[in-house]
């Protein structure tokens, strides 16, 4: 089993922000996060080593692979969602990068379905990231990540208008009306409650929101030449600071060059050609 121990560089969202200004928590705590590739024996290069906030050892964690690198991380935002749970709430994790498309036997046997994320929580693999993060808040209840209920749902459906769009061939067929009203109404949630879901400090919603809106605008933008429009300036406030604080971790934890930026970009570009195929 081949395993690389990198160094993050711990820039978790546990910030309070007055939309794009930063001002991170001077308690960052460092951790250790290893890569672990079952099955290839090949050993990645040792990035260096981090302390580790808690006495706790490191939770196991099945992410997608790079389609493109062996030995990255993909692009699954459901993975991305949980991996920045664990870091918002200082834990160190393994990361063990499943190829989805040559899907090794052990996998199947813990996750039937063939999906990730997968955790390794008290001995037991728990699939689906609204599971895990769920799981996560009760276990490691600090710092709190819980959304408010009755802010929950918000942004909820931005993701499946994008799809939508995304995969409609009418520019008529108000798809792009439908995501449009989705964000401009997000973009007006900001304006009155933010700069974050639960207000002041960032939640379990924004961490799983940041990723999608990340891969939105990748998405739109490759397949469609479409981007948010300007004038949702509370709305690109907020994705310009989670892109900055949570891609920084991903792009610098894995990846530091600009010749990784464009894998990722290919990457998720053919992540969003395997949805396309799969739901048409
Ligand atoms: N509802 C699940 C969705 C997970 C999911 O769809 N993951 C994709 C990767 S982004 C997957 O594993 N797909 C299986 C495949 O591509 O074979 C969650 O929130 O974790």
């Amino acid at each position: 089993m081949s395993t690389a121990k990198i160094t993050p560089s711990a820039t978790a969202l546990s910030t309070t922000i007055k939309h794009i200004t930063l001002h991170p928590r001077p308690t960052r705590a460092l951790f250790s996060t290893r890569i672990t590739r079952p099955g290839i024996g090949r050993r990645l290069g040792s990035l260096g080593v981090a302390m580790c906030s808690k006495a706790s050892d490191p939770l196991e964690v099945c992410a997608k692979e790079s389609l493109t690198t062996p030995n990255r991380l993909g692009d699954c935002p459901f993975t991305q969602r949980v991996l920045l749970t664990l870091e918002e709430k200082h834990l160190p994790y393994d990361l063990k990068l499943i190829d989805l498309k040559n899907k090794p036997e052990w996998f199947l046997k813990i996750s039937p379905e063939g999906k990730v994320p997968l955790l390794k929580l008290d001995e037991k693999w728990i699939p689906d990231s609204d599971v895990i993060t769920q799981a996560l808040e009760e276990k490691f209840p600090e710092p709190p990540l819980a959304t408010r209920p009755d802010r929950a749902s918000v942004g909820s459906k931005i993701f499946s208008t994008f799809i939508g769009f995304l995969k409609s061939k009418d520019p008529s067929d108000g798809t792009e009306q439908a995501l449009l009203s989705e964000l401009g109404a997000f973009n007006n949630y900001l304006e009155d409650n933010g700069p974050f879901i639960n207000g002041e400090a960032v939640s379990a919603a924004d961490l799983s929101l940041g990723p999608k809106l990340y891969h939105l605008e990748i998405a739109l933008a490759h397949y469609k030449k479409w981007s948010i429009p300007p004038s949702l300036t509370y709305l690109n406030s907020y994705i310009k600071v989670c892109h900055n604080v949570h891609w920084k971790f991903l792009y610098e934890a894995f990846f530091m060059s600009s010749t990784f930026k464009s894998l990722f970009h290919l990457t998720m570009i053919a992540f969003f050609f395997s949805m396309l195929v799969i739901h048409v």
